[in-house]
């Protein structure tokens, strides 16, 4: 590929986004959500814009935009894969077929000319791509089939909101001419799903897989045990779920995940070339093994199951061996059901654990993590303890005002480990967005989406620089969020921001440029089904 000049991204400013942009089913659907702002529907607009100018979130590292030229998608367009090519072609294909109702053929020969070529160079390079979209064809290529998946985002992202649409829609459908050059900031751009307060089916995790994707997540971490939970089957200790796993916050059903059940989201995950980062949280928030196994306390009495939203209240029994078998045997097993290198053990907030049985839980559960071939990775209280050089730790504290939280990170990172940074005060998808959120909590303060997005993780914490950070992490705890509605309402607009952390260098951020751009994801998720917070700080589209 011949080499393209490059000048900072930065999206064109215009005052207000094209009117046809109408985010009506996004109107509709947030019409259910108490307290958010009256929306008019109107109807589905008819036509999508001719082309629209470059909004893609999170921010390439480099964006020119071609004057005047502009690629249109035909009934004639087909997928030009080259060896390498094949996953990404097909999923591809699969967008453009459902929404724009053409052929969309897949071909291995043939004249790039009239095509959508995709090509994996090899030799590495992990998620960088390179995308050309000029009048006659649009080339994208990548090191890798996973560079290669993450310019397909892009792609979308360039074509109208209306290819996002599950029926057939008239288009046109348009993509402005540009010449992209792109790869990420950190390797770890995470969202984790807690699905112990309250349990997501597969289909449920996919659709949130999904909403990931498309803002280049490549992390996946699933909080699988908690107090009100456990939904993990292990085979050689039933009653973990069929008992723990039998309720959830409020009292409701729970449920949990066979072994097949999370293979499954493991390949789905894998697909959208995302790791999934399973947790086992201990030594507090355990009252689900507990309730479920009475040898795991120390006074072999089982506490009963619990469905309220206190922590720090429960704790593994530090000195009895068959703790450790228990471990033994859980991460084990996750180890085994887990192609990524991690294992997240939990640590947080163990209150009920005195701090000398702290360290020696840490002890022998690193060694367990080690034994299975994974890497150590917990809450960055684990840096209270011994931990590992290479291990992962979680900071998820405010960034204002918690020393003890700095305090644990800063002493993970002195024995080596890297963090990911979750500051619950900006990338905690559960707090409010402001008072009047119906849902999620308020105990780190209110998340409007400029909190969401104007940090940096580099600096956020005296003594820590950018190498000591692995990535950033979006946290979606779930004690108050219950449906699909609920997830996507607290994850949008807040994950693309902390996506954006992740992915675009600092020195290409600002929330000006990000507000205009965000704006325009509104309509694409009104065309993909999913609600979302329309936030009074971003000047979303009107009709
Ligand atoms: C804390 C706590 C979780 C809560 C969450 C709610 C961490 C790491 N431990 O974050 O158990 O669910 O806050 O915001």
């Amino acid at each position: 590929m011949t080499s393209v000049p490059t000048v900072p991204s930065r999206a064109p400013r215009r005052p207000r986004l094209p009117r046809v942009l109408a985010a009506s089913a996004a109107a509709a659907a947030l019409a259910v959500v108490p307290g958010a702002p009256a929306v008019a529907a109107v109807p589905l607009p008819t036509a999508s814009p001719a082309v629209a100018a470059p909004h893609v979130v999170p921010a390439p590292a480099s964006l020119r935009t071609l004057p005047g030229v502009s690629f249109t998608l035909t009934r004639r367009t087909r997928i030009l894969v080259r060896p390498g090519a094949d996953h990404a072609g097909t999923y591809l294909a699969g967008i453009l077929r459902r929404s724009t109702g053409y052929p969309v053929p897949i071909s291995r020969t043939g004249a790039t000319t009239g095509s959508i070529a995709l090509s994996v160079t090899g030799g590495g390079g992990g998620e960088a791509y390179r995308l050309s979209v000029r009048r006659d064809s649009v080339r994208l290529s990548s090191g890798t089939p996973a560079g290669l998946f993450r310019g397909v985002q892009t792609l979308r992202q360039l074509l109208p909101p209306a290819v996002e649409s599950t029926t057939v829609r008239p288009g046109p459908w348009g993509a402005p001419g540009v010449e992209i050059e792109d790869a990420p900031r950190f390797a770890w751009r995470g969202t984790m799903l807690d699905v112990a307060r309250h349990f997501f089916t597969v289909r449920q995790v996919e659709r949130y897989i999904d909403t990931a994707a498309l803002y280049k997540i490549n992390m996946l971490h699933l909080h699988l045990t908690d107090d009100q939970g456990w939904r993990i089957a292990i085979p050689d200790r039933p009653r973990l779920a069929s008992y723990g796993g039998s309720t959830a916050v409020g009292g409701g059903p729970g449920g949990f995940y066979t072994e097949r059940d999370f293979a499954e989201i493991v390949r789905y995950a894998a697909e959208r070339y995302m790791t999934v980062v399973p947790e086992v949280d201990g030594p507090g928030h355990t009252n689900a093994a507990l309730a479920s196994y009475a040898e795991l306390n120390c006074d072999g009495h089982a506490p009963p199951l619990y469905t309220g939203t206190d922590v720090g209240f429960s704790s593994l029994c530090i000195g009895k061996p068959v703790t450790y078998e228990f471990l033994d045997d859980v991460l084990g097993r996750l180890a085994k059901l887990t192609p990524g290198p991690y294992l997240h053990i939990g640590g947080d907030e163990a209150m009920s654990t005195k701090p000398a049985d702290y360290a020696e839980y840490l002890r022998r559960v690193e060694e367990i993590v080690r034994r299975h071939g994974k890497t150590l990775t917990g809450w960055a209280d684990i840096g209270a303890a011994t931990v590992p050089r290479g291990s992962i730790a979680q900071y998820w504290q405010p960034a204002k005002g918690s020393e003890e939280g700095t305090a644990t990170a800063r002493a993970a990172v002195r024995q080596g480990a890297r963090l990911v940074m979750s500051p619950a005060d900006h990338a905690y998808l559960d707090m409010k967005y402001t008072a009047s959120t119906p849902l999620g909590q308020d105990w780190a303060g209110l998340v409007e989406v400029r909190d969401a997005y104007a940090w940096d993780p580099g600096t956020l914490i005296d003594g820590v620089t950018d190498k000591d950070v692995a990535g950033v992490e979006a946290p979606l705890w779930t004690e108050t969020i219950v449906t699909d509605h609920d997830i996507d309402y607290m994850t949008l607009p807040r994950l693309p921001a902390i996506a954006e952390i992740g992915w675009t260098p600092q020195r290409g951020r600002s929330w000006n440029d990000f507000r205009l751009r965000l704006a325009a994801q509104g309509p694409r998720w009104a065309a993909l089904g999913r609600a979302y917070y329309p936030s009074p700080q971003v000047p979303w589209p009107t009709s």
